[in-house]
C-alpha cells in the first residue's frame, strides 16, 4: 500500500486467495492465474517476506464469492490514521470491502472514518505517497469525483494532492510508480510525461526505468533500508542496491498474472 510513510507501516492486512482466483479480472500484465496452490505459495512468501522486516501481518479469510479479495490494497486509503472506504472502481469488487472494513474500524481506536459515496470511484492503488506528497491516478478505475473526495481528506490533514492521468495500457498510478524510499519514485518510460509527477521536494527525484521493468516498477519500502521487490527485474534490482537498499525478492508470477502487484496485497495501518 502506497498511502503510508516508512515509518507508518508496523502493521498490515492481507487477504487469503479465494478458490475462485482463477477468475479474477486480469486484462493488463497477466492473462488470468492458471496455479492457485502457486499463487498460495508465493503469497504465503511475500507474508513471510514482510515478517522478516519486522512487520506484523493479519490475514483476513478469502471471499471466494470475489476472485480478487486479495487485493485490498484497492479497498481502504489510510492516511495519518485516518481511514477513506473508496467505492472501487469495478462493480465486481464493490462487495470485498466490508470485512476489510469492519478490521480497520476495530484495530485503528479513534481513527476517523470517511466512506465515498454517490458517484465517486476509487481504487486504493491509484494512490502514491511520496513523502508527504500525494499523487492519485485519474484512471478507468479512479473519477474526479473521487479524486475531490481524496483532495477533501489530504487538505484536511495538510497534504498536496496531485493528479496524474493513466494511460489505457495501465490499471493503476501504483501499477506503474511506486516509492522504495520516502524520496524516490520508480517508474517505466513509456507510460508518462517526464513532468507527470512536477516539482519534487529537494532530495527527491523521479528514476525512469526502461518499459519492459513496468511490474518491477511497484516495490514495497520498508524501514532500515529493505525493499519488497518482484523477480525478473534486473534494472530495478540494481537501482535499488545502488540506493544502498536490501533488496528481498519476490517470485510474483501468479500474482501478476491477475495484474496484481506487491502493494496490491497489503494495507498498512
Ligand atoms: C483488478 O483488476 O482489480 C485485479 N485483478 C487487480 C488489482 C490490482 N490492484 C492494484 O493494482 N492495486
Amino acid at each position: 500500500m502506497a498511502t503510508v510513510r516508512l515509518d507508518q507501516k508496523p502493521r498490515a492486512l492481507v487477504r487469503a486467495i479465494p478458490d475462485s482466483y482463477k477468475s479474477a479480472l486480469a486484462k493488463f500484465f497477466g492473462s488470468g492465474p492458471q496455479d492457485l496452490d502457486l499463487a498460495r505459495m508465493q503469497h504465503q512468501q511475500y507474508r513471510e517476506a514482510l515478517e522478516s522486516c519486522g512487520v506484523s501481518v493479519t490475514m483476513l479469510d478469502a471471499d471466494h464469492k470475489h476472485p480478487d479479495c486479495l487485493f485490498v490494497e484497492d479497498q481502504a486509503v489510510i492516511v495519518d490514521g485516518h481511514v477513506l472506504l473508496p467505492v472501487p472502481g469495478h462493480p465486481s469488487r464493490v462487495a470485498e470491502q466490508p470485512p476489510i472494513a469492519n478490521f480497520l474500524v476495530s484495530q485503528m481506536g479513534g481513527a476517523q472514518i470517511c466512506r465515498m459515496s454517490g458517484d465517486a470511484r476509487m481504487d486504493g492503488g491509484d494512490i502514491l505517497r511520496l513523502g508527504d506528497l500525494f499523487f492519485v491516478g485519474r484512471s478507468t478505475r479512479t473519477n474526479d469525483l473521487g479524486i475531490e473526495e481524496l483532495r477533501d481528506l489530504l487538505s484536511h490533514l495538510g497534504h498536496e494532492l496531485r493528479v496524474i492521468d493513466i494511460p489505457d495500457k495501465a490499471l493503476h498510478l501504483t501499477s506503474i510508480a511506486s516509492t522504495p524510499t520516502d524520496e524516490i519514485i520508480l517508474a517505466p518510460e513509456g507510460y508518462l510525461p517526464k513532468d507527470a509527477f512536477g516539482e519534487l521536494p529537494e532530495n527527491s527525484r523521479v528514476i525512469w526505468m526502461p518499459e519492459e521493468e513496468t511490474y518491477g516498477c511497484n516495490t514495497i519500502g520498508l524501514p532500515n533500508n529493505k525493499v519488497l521487490v518482484a523477480k525478473g527485474y534486473p534494472t530495478v534490482l540494481q537501482t535499488l542496491k545502488d540506493l544502498n537498499l536490501e533488496t528481498i525478492i519476490l517470485d510474483f508470477s501468479e500474482i501478476r498474472a491477475a495484474d496484481g502487484s506487491l502493494t496490491c496485497c497489503s494495507l498498512f495501518f
